[in-house]
Order: C-alpha cells, then sequence, then structure tokens
C-alpha cells in the first residue's frame, strides 16, 4: 500500500492545544493530532469486541463482568465509574480523539445515549467476549453475534436520521475496531478449560481465526470497509495469568503468550491475505502484543514502574467484582501498566494507542 503520506503534529500541537481550547472553547471539542490526506475522513469509530472497547456496555446486562462501581474510573473526568475496564478512557476513546472525531466514544447500550452520538460511532463491545461463541455465554455477556444485530438496529438508526447518502458515506467509510481473542485464550481455554475439552491450542487458535473472519466478513456485507484486527495480547503477561500460571516468581506464562503469537500468526498471516484479495477494502491486522510487551521488557523507556500487578488491590487476581469500592489502590496509576490484574490502566492504552496509530494508520488510507 501507499506510503505513509500523513504527519504527526503532536509536541506542537500538545502544546499549543490550551491556546486554541481557550479560544475555540465554545465549539471546538476534539483538535485532531493525527494528519489524514486532505482526501480522506474517518467520520466515525465503531467499536465491536471485549472489554478492551466496552464503553459501559455491560452495565446493563446481568453478569459478574462489569465495573460500573469505583475504584473504576478513578482518574475518568468527574472520577465516576462508567463501565469502561479501567481508570479512565479506553483505546477507542484515545484513538477518536488522536483522529479529531470526539473525546469519547458512548456505549450503544447506554440509556442516555444521544441520537447525536450515532454518526461520530458508539461502541458494542462487551467484556468478557470472545470469538469463540462458548466464551461469551460462560461470561453472560453479548456475544460477536448480538453485536451485529446491535449494529444492524444502528444502521437503521441513522439511515432513518438522514438521507441515505450521508447514512452510507458514514458506514463506509468509519474506522471499525475489532478487539477479541484475549478472553477466549485466558479463560476458555486455558482458565476453565472448557476449550481444551475438545481442542489442543493448534485446533482452537484455527477455530477462533475462522470465527473472526467469518465476523469481518459480515462486518464487509454490512458496508465496513475500513477495520482494524487487534491481535492477542501477551496473555501470559497479564497480571492474574502471572499469578495462575507464573510460578511463585509470577513470571509471564509461557504456554499463554506461545498461545497469543500462534494465533496471531494464524491471523495475521490469513488477514495479509485477505487485504491482497480485496484491494478495495482497508483491513489491517493491529499488533499490539509487541507493544504491550515492549513496555513489559523496558518500562522505564515508558516512566512505567511496575507492569507486572495492577493498580487496583493487591494488583495480583483483582477485577471486575473482586477491584470493588473495598479494595485499596495505588498512589499513581500512571507509573502502572496495569490498573486492575486484566486490563492496562489509560496510561498504558495511552502509549499502546500511539503505536497502534504509528504502524497502521497507512494501512487504512
Ligand atoms: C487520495 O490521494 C492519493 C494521492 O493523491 C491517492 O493515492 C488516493 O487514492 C486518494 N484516496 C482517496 C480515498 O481518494
Ligand atoms: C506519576 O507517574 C508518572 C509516570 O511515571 C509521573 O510522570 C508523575 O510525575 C507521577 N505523579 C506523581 C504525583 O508522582
Ligand atoms: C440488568 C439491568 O440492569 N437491566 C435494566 C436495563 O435497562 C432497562 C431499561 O433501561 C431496565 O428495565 C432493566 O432492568
Amino acid at each position: 500500500m501507499a506510503t505513509p503520506a500523513y504527519s504527526f503534529r503532536r509536541c506542537s500541537t500538545m502544546l499549543f492545544l490550551p491556546y486554541v481550547l481557550l479560544f475555540l472553547s465554545t465549539t471546538l471539542t476534539t483538535t485532531a493530532i493525527v494528519q489524514l490526506p486532505s482526501n480522506m475522513s474517518i467520520p466515525a469509530v465503531i467499536v465491536f469486541g471485549d472489554s478492551i472497547g466496552d464503553q459501559g456496555n455491560n452495565n446493563n446486562l446481568t453478569t459478574l463482568i462489569k465495573c460500573n462501581f469505583s475504584p473504576y474510573g478513578k482518574d475518568f473526568k468527574g472520577k465516576f465509574a462508567t463501565g469502561r475496564f479501567t481508570n479512565s478512557k479506553t483505546p477507542p476513546d484515545l484513538l477518536a480523539a488522536e483522529l479529531g472525531i470526539k473525546e469519547l466514544i458512548p456505549a450503544y447500550l447506554d440509556p442516555n445515549l444521544h441520537s447525536k452520538d450515532l454518526p461520530t460511532g458508539v461502541s458494542f463491545a462487551s467484556g468478557g467476549t470472545g470469538y469463540d461463541p462458548q466464551t461469551s455465554i460462560l461470561a453472560s455477556v453479548l456475544g460477536l453475534s448480538d453485536q451485529l444485530k446491535l449494529f444492524k438496529d444502528y444502521i437503521k438508526r441513522l439511515e432513518d436520521s438522514m438521507e441515505k447518502k450521508q447514512a452510507h458515506y458514514i458506514i463506509s467509510n468509519s474506522l471499525y475496531l475489532v478487539i477479541a481473542g484475549t478472553d477466549d485464550l485466558a479463560n476458555t481455554y486455558f482458565s476453565t478449560g472448557v476449550g481444551r475439552v475438545e481442542y489442543d491450542i493448534g485446533a482452537y487458535t484455527n477455530l477462533m481465526v475462522d470465527s473472526a473472519f467469518n465476523f469481518i466478513k459480515e462486518l464487509v456485507k454490512l458496508g465496513a470497509r475500513r477495520i482494524g484486527v487487534f491481535s492477542a495480547p501477551p496473555v501470559g503477561c497479564l497480571p492474574a495469568q502471572r499469578t495462575l500460571a507464573g510460578g511463585s516468581l509470577r513470571v509471564c506464562a509461557k504456554d499463554r503468550n506461545e498461545a497469543s503469537q500462534l494465533y496471531n500468526s494464524k491471523l495475521s498471516a490469513k488477514i495479509d491475505l485477505f487485504a491482497k484479495k480485496h484491494p478495495h477494502l482497508r483491513v489491517a491486522y493491529v499488533d499490539i502484543y509487541h507493544p504491550l510487551l515492549d513496555i513489559i521488557q523496558h518500562p522505564r523507556n515508558y516512566g512505567i514502574e511496575v507492569v507486572d500487578r495492577g493498580c487496583c488491590g493487591t494488583g495480583d487476581i483483582e477485577v471486575a467484582v473482586l477491584c470493588n469500592p473495598t479494595s485499596p489502590t495505588c498512589l499513581n496509576s500512571s507509573n502502572h501498566l496495569f490498573w486492575d490484574s486484566y486490563h492496562p490502566t489509560e496510561a498504558g492504552y495511552m502509549f499502546l494507542t500511539r503505536r497502534i496509530l504509528d504502524e497502521n494508520i497507512y494501512k487504512i488510507y
């Protein structure tokens, strides 16, 4: 694909931002950090998948996989828990802001969702879900097929609220994020062992990749063109996985990381092939494995001090209901990579988001 024609004005924009905001405070909501080519625009960010992109959809589900209570949201504006599985913003929020679209991507199931939020994007993601249909069933959350149904509903609402041509423009030019795989590996395959009853890791990662592809094809059928498909993270380095499978020293669990790498290699090969076959589409494999591993191996380069436990509670095991108002938190979440035993802090997500943009933005032009 073409060489990147974008430029980053991050530093100068950062310095300049307070002044811009001062002058435009009544109308301006977001200043783009990434400069897209002038003939291209991304009207919306639309998100599917798991807790990395769940902006509060699980709040209204009957599941234990939720986090709409303190200390979640501790560093969010207004210091309240929105249902995001971190101390503040998630990658969809950070990506949308860097692209100059808006500051926050709302949950589609948020009862306060305004119709004016629709044209700039929403999230259908649900914490605890995965490509394996068993994963969402075990967690009582929205599976990817449920998320597709909601997306169809979204398209209809969009078409009802504007000219068909305009709605079509939004659907076909938006950036779609598909973020799943962690829960399949960490929960369904390794922790509960449900996956292992029927499959070895080779067969299980094939099932994940096939399911990811069916999902991508459905999105394309519904009109999506720009799709970023996230890799699995180094699952064995999530603090809870260190505790469960990393021995007394809580090292990164080797079998989990090898499983992530196996899945990622199959996914990226298949996406590259798919992208070559469909040059009118922009489907990109988004590596989050290596950017996260780099922070874990070289935390000082990022001003991070703690990478092996979360900020919430002991940091070894607390997540969702186990990280709750009775849990003490670390003093400074910005020097922790992980917020709870499973999810990065906003600081961690910020480093990740910037790497994602640096490495992938040209793939979606
Ligand atoms: C934008 O312009 C570039 C260079 O002029 C061209 O290669 C690219 O196809 C254009 N993209 C769109 C979406 O029109
Ligand atoms: C928190 O950690 C960040 C990142 O290392 C650092 O820049 C900041 O100064 C720290 N804040 C406090 C209050 O110590
Ligand atoms: C589980 C739960 O909280 N369900 C609620 C979701 O929202 C609807 C209406 O907004 C309520 O009727 C449900 O009780």
